[in-house]
């Protein structure tokens, strides 16, 4: 079999980069190992920037996301169960839109099938071969039979559990990990406010998401060594009381969760993020804190760059976007690793801060909250700092 280019892996990186490529006149092959029901049901990330918004739209798969995806004009900050707002159509002319990674990943998997471009799901063992000649393949096998595929281009999108990132030879990683996680709920009851709340309170962090008006996604701040099995669903909804504050006791609806669990906290990258024909895109290259909402909008940004370059590049042999590839997407990575590291030290606590620390805490929520120019910076950083 031969291609132009070789997708590994079918979450928003890679899915979104095959659309983009089909549009753009570029082949390219999707192999996934997992099954698509599997993939398909995957619960991660609930906010999108414009910029991903308009991406997902270049694809032709934004229809359901336009008419079910809930626009938001700002988000709330609580501390210590003392709330304000940040308003980012006033501050900064932007919103964002709520609408769940696993509605976007079936609306990806939808158009490609519709286009004859669905990946190949189920794809094992797969192992890239000579990406630093003129002519890489990719080999997998799928219900005991091997397959060889040869291309001009391998896109690793296959996550932080990946394998491409292992054929990158010499590679720099940087590297930060909190001494905390977050545990998630989804449970079908109306969010207890129309807006997301980060709160930071003494007990830990929480905060109040959504993926529609009668779907809500809570999390809370949990310790590295705490078990789902510690937290019922009536201890976590007495805690996310507590730190949410008085404020939405009335509010806060409870019922069954439909889905629990317990995802750790880190930065990572991975840097360069090309190796001759090989591409890390997305988590496969980088990992951030869900606390910026930034993962998956990092993930679509890539996409979106990666698809630039190999278009230009076989349309009319530009090289340059594919050369400048990883240092326009490092320079990306950097700022929103240093805002998903800023708002976590923010608004978590942590075992070791001492007094000291928590007063630095409660000045910078206190500026945040006085202070018009704060704002501002970070309506701009929360809502995408997009593609320059
Ligand atoms: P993904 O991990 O989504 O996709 C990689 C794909 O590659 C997967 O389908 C995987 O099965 C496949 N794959 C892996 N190894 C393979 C192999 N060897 N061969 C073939 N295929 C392979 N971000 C936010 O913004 N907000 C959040 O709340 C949030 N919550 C998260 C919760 C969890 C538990 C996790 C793990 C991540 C969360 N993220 C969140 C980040 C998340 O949304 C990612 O940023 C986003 O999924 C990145 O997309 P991809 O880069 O496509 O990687
Ligand atoms: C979510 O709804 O899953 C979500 C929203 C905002 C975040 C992280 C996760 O910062």
């Amino acid at each position: 079999m031969r291609t132009q280019v070789v997708i590994v892996g079918a979450g928003p990186a890679g899915l979104l980069l095959s659309q983009l490529l089909h549009l753009g006149g570029v082949e390219a092959v999707v192999l996934e190992h997992r099954d698509r029901v599997y993939v398909e049901n995957r619960i991660r990330a609930g906010v999108l920037e414009q910029a991903t918004v308009r991406l997902v739209e270049r694809a032709g798969a934004g229809a359901r996301m336009r008419q079910e995806g809930l626009a938001h004009d700002g988000i709330k900050l609580s501390s210590n169960g003392e709330e304000f707002r940040i308003g980012f159509s006033e501050l900064v002319n932007a919103q964002v839109l709520v609408y769940g990674q696993t509605e976007l990943t079936k609306d990806l998997i939808a158009i490609a099938i519709a286009r004859g471009t669905e990946p190949i799901f189920e794809a094992e063992g797969v192992r890239l071969q000579d990406i630093e000649g003129d002519t890489p393949s990719v080999v997998y096998s799928k219900g005991g039979r091997s397959h060889h595929i040869d291309c001009d281009f391998i896109a690793g999108c296959d996550g932080q559990h990946g394998i491409c990132r292992s054929f990158m030879g010499t590679v720099q990683t940087f590297e930060r990990l909190y001494p905390f996680g977050w545990l998630g709920i989804m449970a079908d009851v109306p969010p207890c406010d129309d807006e997301l709340i980060y709160a930071s309170h003494d007990r830990g962090f929480a905060l109040a998401s959504q993926r529609t008006r009668q779907r809500s996604r809570y999390y809370l701040q949990v310790g590295n060594d705490e078990r789902l099995e510690d937290w019922p669903d009536a201890r976590i909804w007495d805690e996310l009381e507590s730190r949410l504050g008085s404020k939405h006791s009335a509010s806060l609806t409870r019922g069954p969760s439909i889905d629990k669990s317990i995802a750790p906290l880190r930065s990572t990258v991975t840097e360069p993020l090309r190796r001759g024909r090989l591409f890390l895109v997305g988590d496969a290259g980088h990992i951030v804190p869900p606390t910026g909402a930034k993962g998956l909008n990092l993930a679509a940004a890539d996409a979106g760059r990666l698809a630039d370059g190999l278009i230009a590049r076989y349309r009319g042999g530009d090289l340059r976007p594919l050369e400048n590839y990883s240092d326009s997407v490092l320079r990306h990575v950097w700022r929103a690793v240093r805002i998903s590291w800023w708002f976590t030290h923010l608004t978590h606590r942590f075992a070791d801060a001492g007094p000291f620390d928590r007063r630095i805490q409660a000045a910078e929520f206190d500026q945040l909250r006085r202070s018009r120019s704060a704002q501002i910076l970070f309506a701009e950083n929360y809502v995408g700092i997009g593609r320059e």
